[in-house]
């Protein structure tokens, strides 16, 4: 796993926000429910790009369409392709940008990226906004787990062995940042969800 942090500086994390907050009115965040559908969770999403990620009462899969609007998600912008070309040196585009919304209260459960079709591809994310506790594991769940503290402009990317480690969001910091109005978090997830062209 590589942490970059400080990745985004100030101008650049307040062109994401406003970006993504124009997205956001054309792909309104939803309440996820978890597969079996007793359950929703703390955290909104939306997504943008050819495919988005989605979980509802039906389970975890991808999506090429806003499950409450009906409509296509709106392209990954500029900035977050550019991003993932620095950080990964990967040509290939990510074909989903995962949206995930938290309020003061949300948390993120452990869990494993692994819907996606090519594990070969790096996952990159970046956060804005209030700080977070991320954790990290190894490959199983009973892996020991270590934790870090996520702020605005950080990057992180899951790539290697580390593309299929746990992870998860234990809390967020309410007012460790000014980025977004009314306070909370953003995170955004590139992934390659198809097998990635070779060459
Ligand atoms: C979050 N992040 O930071 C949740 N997944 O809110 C993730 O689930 C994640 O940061 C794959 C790769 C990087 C991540
Ligand atoms: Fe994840």
């Amino acid at each position: 796993m590589r942490l970059l942090p400080g990745h985004l500086d100030l101008a650049a994390q307040r062109a994401l926000r406003d970006r993504i907050h124009a997205l956001l009115a054309e792909a309104p965040l939803y309440r996820p429910t978890m597969p079996g559908g007793d359950k929703t969770m703390s955290v909104r999403m939306s997504n943008c790009g050819p495919l988005g990620w989605l979980t509802d009462r039906a389970g975890y899969r991808y999506a090429d369409r806003h499950p409450e609007t009906g409509r296509p998600w709106p392209a990954i912008p500029d900035a977050l392709i550019a991003l993932r070309d620095t950080v990964t040196g990967l040509p290939y585009r990510p074909e989903a940008c995962l949206i995930n919304r938290y309020d003061a209260g949300s948390r993120l459960g452990l869990h494993v990226d692994q819907d996606e079709g090519d594990f070969s591809a790096p996952v990159v994310s970046v956060s804005l906004g209030d700080q977070a506790l991320f954790r990290v594991g190894g490959a199983t769940r009973k892996h020991p787990t270590r934790s870090l503290r996520l702020s605005s402009g950080d990057v992180v990317v899951l790539e290697g062995e580390s593309r299929l480690w746990f992870h998860g969001v234990d809390r967020i910091y309410p007012g460790t940042s000014t980025l977004l109005e009314g306070g909370g978090r953003l995170n955004l997830t590139l992934r390659r969800v198809t097998t990635a062209p070779s060459g």
